[in-house]
């Protein structure tokens, strides 16, 4: 078989004896899923993209097509804090994007003719706030903008936590949806977070054919109303999370970390890449900034959305009316 590899990694053109008539290209995008260790609250945007940077030029040299940063991967995870005044966390809110404070970043990538995704906090032009992320493709469109829909953790200072949560307070409900987009020969969604936890999530972007989801996520360690769910189970939950929503949808799933101590507050690691059958195919060790990277090859997607998955042929909407039709548990009489 002869392969050409080409410069971008993506639609390798191979020969296959015989199949000369046939161009079999094979759609492999190299992805670098690029965790970030602690942000302290004191540490400046500005040395954040520094880091963001020096990932970036690492998974350049790993042949990276696209990289994955974490959810508000640009200031620690404020929502821990209470401020009783809310326009005081508007501190760690974006206005705009891109900004001057982040073009660095949307320069390098270009340059590099490499995609990227990272999460923010939006402040909008009429003053909404969201907790949002973007994909920019490898000519530094931007392609995807997304708004956390599953917002976890409450509004008020709760004095039972062992600690705050408070994205309820300080973020809107997403009002995108899941788009699911299509750029660099494949069909790319995005979700935060909490939001692996929730099987619409990931349904809702198989039901436009995603075959890459990509997401970033800051979780804390333990649970703060129960001491018992520590580290350990939260991995589980997580691993879980993202294997069913793989394999459910038969899609490729980026998942990626702020891990580390951030003032005191543990964040988990788990940066990893599960594949269309719901295998973790890698996965990054430690809770520091780091690059895992892997080429994925978007048409393994196939085989699962053609049979087992075959979302026409299986799905039987006419029971599934509960979904979309009632929020909370009605139990039988
Ligand atoms: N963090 C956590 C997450 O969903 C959480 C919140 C943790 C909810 C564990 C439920 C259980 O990973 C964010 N930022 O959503």
């Amino acid at each position: 078989m002869h392969a050409v590899a080409c410069g971008s990694g993506r639609g390798c053109v191979c020969w296959v004896p015989g199949d000369i008539g046939r161009l079999n290209v094979a759609r492999i995008i190299t992805v670098a899923a690029a965790q970030l260790g602690p942000i302290q609250r004191a540490e400046s945007r500005a040395s954040v993209i520094e880091r963001m940077l020096a990932l970036m030029d690492k998974a350049h040299r790993g042949g990276a097509d696209l990289i994955v940063y974490p959810e508000l991967a640009l200031t620690t995870f404020f929502p821990r804090w209470h401020c009783e005044d809310r326009t005081v966390a508007d501190q760690w809110f974006e206005a705009a994007m891109p900004n001057p404070t982040v073009q660095p970043l949307f320069d390098r990538a270009r340059t590099l003719k490499m995609a990227m995704s990272f999460g923010y906090a939006e402040l909008t032009g009429v003053g909404r706030h969201f907790n949002s992320s973007v994909l920019v493709d490898d000519a530094g469109r931007m392609v995807g903008h997304y708004r956390k829909i599953h917002l976890p953790g409450h509004v008020e200072f709760d004095p039972e936590r062992t600690h705050q949560h408070l994205e309820k307070r300080y973020f809107e409900p997403g009002d995108l949806g899941f788009p699911v987009w299509r750029s660099m020969g494949g069909l790319f969604g995005m979700c935060i977070c909490n939001d692996r936890r929730w099987p619409e999530t990931f349904r809702e972007m198989g039901l436009q054919g995603v075959e890459m989801v990509l997401l970033g996520f800051n979780t804390p360690s333990v649970n703060s109303q129960k001491a018992a769910e520590g580290l350990e189970e939260r991995m589980f939950h997580h691993r879980l999370s993202l294997q069913a929503g793989a394999y459910q949808n038969a899609t490729w799933v980026v998942a990626v970390a702020k891990a580390g101590t951030e003032d005191g507050h543990h964040l988990m690691g788990g940066t990893m890449i599960v594949d269309p059958d719901g295998h973790i195919v890698a996965e990054l060790q430690g809770e520091e900034d780091g690059v895992l990277i892997h080429p994925c090859d978007l048409d393994a997607s196939r085989f699962g959305k053609e049979t087992i998955f075959d979302f026409k042929r299986h799905r039987r909407i006419e029971h599934y009316g509960r979904i979309t039709g009632q929020v909370g548990v009605i139990e039988p009489d």
